[in-house]
C-alpha cells in the first residue's frame, strides 16, 4: 500500500483531461491517496504551462500559485491568466503533507475549445432537397408506416489538400441529428450518438477530436454520416407529435483547424463546397431501428481519390448503386449540399463524457425458433442480461442480397419475443448482405433495450455479440455481500443505471418513450452517485431541466421537453431542487448550485403562490402521486405537501451555502410553516399519517414533518403496516428509496433486511426469482397470478425502484457522510450487519478519494474494515451490542489515528481493521 500522500484523479471541470472545454474559468480538482494514518494535505501549489516539459522550467510557467496553505482539493477556480481558445494547458499540483513536507505531485492537462460562437466561421449544411433529383420512392417491402418516410442519412464529404506536415490539428464538429465524423476513411473518436441529446433550442453540443495523426500531406477527405437522431427522428410517445421535435432534416456543422510549425494555420469548414451522396444506411432511427443495404455502400466515398463532382458519379462502388437495393435509383453519386444557415446558433462544447460502447456481451444461448414453413426458422439469441445497445453480427458466406432482420425484446413469452411493451418502437434492424465472404453488421445510429434478439433470414453460420452503450460516466462504486440474491439486486441496479443513462437519464431504454423524467432522476440520484461519478453528467442535464421553467416558475415533468407541456407534478418538478443540492452535497459543486438557485427559489415560490395555506393542492400538474405504488394509495396532497416542505428546506440550505441569508431566513420560515400545516392536516394524534400508507409515513419521517413527540408512534405505524403485510412493501417511486433508510434510522434494520430478503410478490426478490437482470418499472410487471402487466406501460429496465442502492452502500456496508459534510469531507461509517448476510463490503470513489467500509460476522465476532482517504475524518459507529473493540489485540481507543467518541470512534485517514464481540445482533 502507498504510504505517501499522493494526488491522483486530476480533473478540470470534473473531467479527466477534457479536450475542448468552453469554460472560461475551469475548476481544478484532485484526489488523494496514501495509507499512512493521519495523512492529510496541508498545502498545495498549482503550476501551469503550455508544454508538459515547461512545468519544470520556472521561467516558462504561465501560472504559479506558490504554496497555498489549504487542505482544499476540490473545484478550485483556475487561478491563472485568461485562457486562449484551442489551447492545451498542462498543469501540476504539488502537495504538502501533515508534517509540512512537500510530497509527490501529479500532472494533467485540459484543452480549451473554440470558446466563442463567432470562431466557427462555418455553415450548417444538409441535403439540397430542391436541386436534388427526386428520389425514387422506396420499393423495398421492409418499410412500415412508421419508417416509410424516414430519409437516408447524409453522407457528406469534402476533399482538401495539405501542402505540409501539420504539427497539430483539431476537428470541432456537431450536428442537428446524430453523426459520425470521418477522416480519410476512418471514423474519429469512440463517441456514439454524438452530439447527444440536449434541448437543441438552447444548446447543441460540439465534440472535439485530435486529428493530428490522421492527416497526411496531399489530399485528405473530411466526411460525416448524419442521421435524424433526436433532432428529427422519433422521440417520445405523443401520437400527435411523434417525430421532428426540433427540425425536419439533419445537418452538419464542422471546423477543422490545422496548425503548422511556423505558426500559420489552415481551416476547412462546412460550406457550399461539400457534397452529399448515397450510402449503405437507408434509414436510421433511435426508436424504429436501422436499415443497412451493404450493396449500396459506395467504396472509397470518404477517402482521397474519389471523384465526387456533380453528376460525375462515384469513382468506384462496391455494387451497382442503381439496383433496387441502391439509393436514388441512378448513378448520381455525390452532389452539392445545401447551405442551411451561417449562424451556428447555441453551440457549446460537450461538458461531460459521451456515450460509448463500454462492454461486449456474448450470448448464453442461441436457439432456433419453431419450424416455419418454407423458410429457415429465426434464431433466438439470449444474452443473459437485459442491456442497452445493439447487436453486432458477423456473417460468413451469405449470398448477395440476403435480407437479415434483427428484432429485439427484453423478455420471451412462449419462446417468442415479447414486443408488445415496446409500443410503437419497432426496434428492428435490417441488414442486406453484399455477398462478401465475411460481412460485419452493427447499426450506427440506433440503440435498443433487450436481452433477446431474434435473427431471421440467416441460414449461414454467423457470430453475434451485444455491444453495450451508455453515457460513459466513470465507475465509482462497488458493493458485494455474502448473499447471491442481494448481489443480483445490486447488479440489476447497476445495469438499470447503465441502460438508462444514454445522454439523458431516462425511464426506459426500449419503448417509444426514453424521456428524462425528473422524479425518477431525483429519486435515483443518491444511488447513481454511488455507482458512478455523475457530477458532470447531471450538471449538464440540469441545464435542460432549468431551461424548462416557465415565467410562473413551473418546471416540466421531463427534460429535454418534447411535447409534454403541462406544468410539473409534485416530486417531479422538485427534481430541479433536489438534484442541484445533491450535486453540492456529493461533489461540492457550488457553481451548479448557484446556477440553479434562482430557479429553485422560483419553483418553491410558484407552489407557495398557488397554495398560500401551505397545503399543496393546486397546480399539481399531472399529480402522479406515489407513482406505481402497489395495493395502497397515498393521498396526493400528503405527498405534494411533503415535497413542498422538502424543497423549501433545501432552498433555505442552498441560500445559506451561497450566502443569501435573507432568502435562507425566508425559506426557513416557510419550511416551519409547511411543517406545521402538514402536522396539523395530516398527522393524527396517534402519530399516523393521513392515508395510512407506508409512503405517507416515510415521507413524513424522512422529511422531518412529524412532531418530535409523535415520531416513535409514526414509526410504529409504518412498521405495523409492513409487518401486517408479511414484510411486504406498497411503495411506489416516491416511497421506495426511503423505506430501508428510514427503517434503519429508527432502529428497525431488521425490517429493512426482511424487505431486502423478501422474495414473495411484491418485492425486488420476486422479480429476481423470476429472472430479472434489471430493475422493473412496476412491481407487477410480470406476476405468476396475472402474467404481464398492461403492455401500454411496462418497462423491464427502469431505475426508480432500484433507489435502494443508496442504502446498500450507506447502511448495509456503511459508507455515508455526516449531515454537515460536503463531498464526504467528514465520513460517517455505519456498518450494519443484519438479515442473512454474513459479510458486506463497499468501496466508493468519492470526490476526495477512495473509501472502503465492510464487515464480516463469524460466531459473534464482528470484523470491520475501513479505509479513509487522506483529508476527511471519519466517524465510525458500530452496531448496537458491539463490545470490546480492538485492533491488533489492543483497545481500539488507544490505536494511532483513533479518538473515542460517545457513540463510536473518530478516525483519521488510513486503513483500519477492528474486531468486536457482537453480543446482541441488531437484527432478528
Ligand atoms: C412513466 C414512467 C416514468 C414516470 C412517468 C410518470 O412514463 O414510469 O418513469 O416518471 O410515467
Amino acid at each position: 500500500m502507498t504510504t505517501h500522500l499522493t494526488p491522483y484523479g486530476l480533473t478540470a471541470e470534473q473531467r479527466v483531461e477534457p479536450l475542448g472545454l468552453d469554460a472560461e474559468n475551469p475548476r481544478l480538482s484532485w484526489k488523494l491517496r496514501g495509507g499512512r494514518r493521519g495523512a492529510a494535505q496541508t498545502a498545495y501549489r498549482l503550476t501551469a504551462a503550455l508544454r508538459a516539459g515547461d512545468l519544470d522550467d520556472a521561467g516558462r510557467l504561465l501560472l504559479d500559485t506558490g504554496r497555498v496553505d489549504s487542505g482544499e482539493t476540490l473545484l478550485i477556480d483556475w487561478p491563472g491568466p485568461e485562457l486562449a481558445p484551442c489551447t492545451r494547458y498542462f498543469w501540476r499540483v504539488e502537495v504538502w503533507d501533515e508534517n509540512g513536507d512537500r510530497v509527490a505531485g501529479a500532472q494533467s492537462w485540459f484543452e480549451t475549445g473554440l470558446l466563442r460562437v463567432d470562431a466557427w466561421q462555418a455553415a450548417w449544411i444538409g441535403r439540397d432537397a430542391v436541386n436534388q433529383p427526386p428520389m425514387d420512392p422506396p420499393t423495398d417491402h421492409d418499410r412500415t408506416v412508421a419508417t416509410h418516410n424516414l430519409p437516408p442519412p447524409l453522407y457528406l464529404r469534402r476533399s482538401f489538400t495539405l501542402g505540409r506536415e501539420p504539427v497539430r490539428a483539431r476537428l470541432y464538429a456537431t450536428a442537428h441529428g446524430v453523426y459520425q465524423p470521418r477522416l480519410n476513411g476512418e471514423p474519429l473518436g469512440d463517441g456514439e450518438l454524438a452530439p447527444g441529446w440536449t434541448d437543441y433550442r438552447h444548446r447543441v453540443q460540439y465534440q472535439t477530436h485530435d486529428v493530428t495523426d490522421a492527416l497526411r500531406v496531399g489530399e485528405n477527405v473530411l466526411a460525416a454520416v448524419v442521421a435524424d437522431g433526436w433532432w428529427s427522428g422519433y422521440v417520445g410517445f405523443d401520437p400527435r407529435r411523434p417525430a421532428c421535435h426540433y427540425g425536419d432534416a439533419p445537418a452538419l456543422l464542422a471546423r477543422l483547424v490545422v496548425w503548422f510549425a511556423d505558426g500559420t494555420r489552415q481551416a476547412v469548414t462546412t460550406d457550399g463546397s461539400w457534397t452529399e451522396g448515397p450510402g449503405e444506411i437507408r434509414f436510421s432511427d433511435l426508436l424504429m431501428g436501422e436499415y443497412v443495404d451493404a450493396r449500396a455502400r459506395v467504396r472509397g466515398w470518404d477517402e482521397p481519390g474519389f471523384v465526387d463532382a456533380t453528376g460525375s458519379g462515384a469513382a468506384s462502388s462496391s455494387g451497382d448503386v442503381g439496383t433496387p437495393g441502391g439509393w436514388g435509383g441512378r448513378r448520381s453519386g455525390f452532389r452539392p449540399v445545401a447551405v442551411l444557415g451561417t449562424d451556428p446558433g447555441p453551440v457549446v462544447a460537450e461538458p461531460d463524457e459521451p456515450v460509448r460502447v463500454t462492454h461486449t456481451v456474448r450470448p448464453v444461448s442461441i436457439t432456433r425458433a419453431g419450424p416455419t414453413p418454407s423458410t429457415t426458422p429465426p434464431s433466438i439469441v439470449d444474452f443473459g442480461q437485459n442491456l442497452v445497445g445493439r447487436v453486432r453480427l458477423t456473417v460468413h458466406g451469405a449470398a448477395p442480397g440476403t435480407r437479415i432482420v434483427v428484432r429485439h425484446a427484453e423478455i420471451l413469452s412462449d419462446g417468442a419475443l415479447y414486443v408488445a411493451n415496446l409500443r410503437r418502437a419497432e426496434a428492428t434492424d435490417t441488414f442486406i448482405t453484399s455477398g462478401a465472404a465475411t460481412e460485419v453488421f452493427e447499426p450506427l445510429f440506433t440503440f435498443h433495450g433487450f436481452r433477446y434478439a431474434e435473427i431471421a433470414g440467416l441460414e449461414h453460420r454467423f457470430d453475434v455479440e451485444a455491444r453495450v452503450l451508455h453515457s460513459d460516466t466513470p465507475q465509482a462504486g462497488e458493493f458485494h455481500c455474502s448473499d447471491a440474491t442481494v448481489n443480483q439486486l445490486y447488479s440489476n441496479i447497476v445495469w438499470g443505471q447503465r441502460g438508462n443513462w444514454v445522454s439523458v437519464p431516462t425511464d426506459c431504454p426500449q419503448r417509444d418513450e426514453r424521456l428524462g423524467w425528473l422524479a425518477d432522476a431525483q429519486i435515483f440520484a443518491p444511488t447513481a452517485s454511488r455507482n458512478a461519478d455523475v457530477s458532470a453528467f447531471f450538471a449538464r442535464w440540469m441545464l435542460d431541466v432549468l431551461g424548462t421553467q416557465d415565467a410562473e416558475g413551473a418546471f416540466r415533468d421531463v427534460a429535454p421537453v418534447v411535447s409534454m407541456y403541462r406544468q410539473a407534478a409534485p416530486a417531479w418538478g422538485d427534481g430541479a431542487v433536489v438534484i442541484p443540492w445533491h450535486l453540492w452535497r456529493t461533489y461540492a459543486d457550488k457553481r451548479s448550485l448557484a446556477t440553479a438557485f434562482p430557479h429553485m427559489k422560483a419553483w418553491v415560490g410558484f407552489v407557495h403562490r398557488h397554495n398560500p395555506d401551505l397545503i399543496w393542492r393546486h397546480r399539481t400538474g399531472n399529480s402522479y402521486g406515489d407513482w406505481l405504488e402497489i395495493d395502497a394509495h397515498t393521498p396526493r396532497e400528503v405527498l405534494a405537501t411533503a415535497y413542498f416542505a422538502h424543497s423549501a428546506r433545501i432552498v433555505a440550505g442552498a441560500a445559506r451555502v451561497l450566502g443569501d441569508d435573507e432568502a435562507a431566513a425566508a425559506h426557513e420560515e416557510l419550511h416551519r410553516g409547511i411543517r406545521a400545516a402538514f402536522a396539523h392536516h395530516f398527522v393524527r394524534p396517534d402519530g399516523s399519517v393521513a392515508g395510512g400508507t407506508q409512503t405517507g409515513h416515510l415521507l413524513a419521517l424522512a422529511f422531518g414533518l412529524v412532531p418530535e413527540h409523535l415520531t416513535e408512534a409514526t414509526v410504529g405505524h409504518l412498521v405495523a403496516d409492513l409487518k401486517g403485510r408479511g414484510n411486504r412493501l406498497t411503495t411506489g417511486f416516491a416511497g421506495v428509496g426511503l423505506l430501508c433508510p428510514v427503517l434503519t434510522a429508527h432502529g428497525h434494520a431488521d425490517v429493512a433486511y426482511a424487505l431486502l430478503h423478501q422474495d414473495e410478490y411484491p418485492s425486488w426478490g420476486y422479480s429476481i426469482r423470476h429472472g430479472a437482470t434489471t430493475i422493473w418499472e412496476r412491481w407487477d410487471g410480470w406476476t405468476r397470478h396475472a402474467g404481464f402487466q398492461s403492455a401500454s406501460m411496462n418497462s423491464f429496465n427502469h431505475y426508480s425502484l432500484g433507489s435502494v442502492g443508496d442504502w446498500l452502500f450507506g447502511r448495509v456496508a456503511g459508507i455515508d457522510q455526516t449531515p454537515g459534510s460536503v463531498a464526504y469531507s467528514e465520513l460517517l461509517l455505519r456498518p450494519t450487519p443484519g438479515g442473512r448476510l454474513t459479510w458486506a463490503r463497499a468501496t466508493q470513489e468519492t470526490a476526495r478519494g477512495s473509501v472502503t467500509c465492510g464487515w464480516s460476522l463469524n460466531n459473534g465476532t464482528l470484523v470491520v474494515t475501513v479505509v479513509v482517504p487522506p483529508g476527511p475524518d471519519a466517524v465510525l459507529q458500530f452496531p448496537d451490542g458491539a463490545r470490546n473493540l480492538t485492533e491488533d489485540g489492543e483497545a481500539a481507543a488507544l490505536r494511532p489515528g483513533v479518538t473515542p467518541l460517545a457513540n463510536g470512534l473518530r478516525l483519521r485517514s488510513g486503513s483500519y481493521t477492528f474486531s468486536a464481540d457482537l453480543v446482541r445482533p441488531t437484527t432478528s
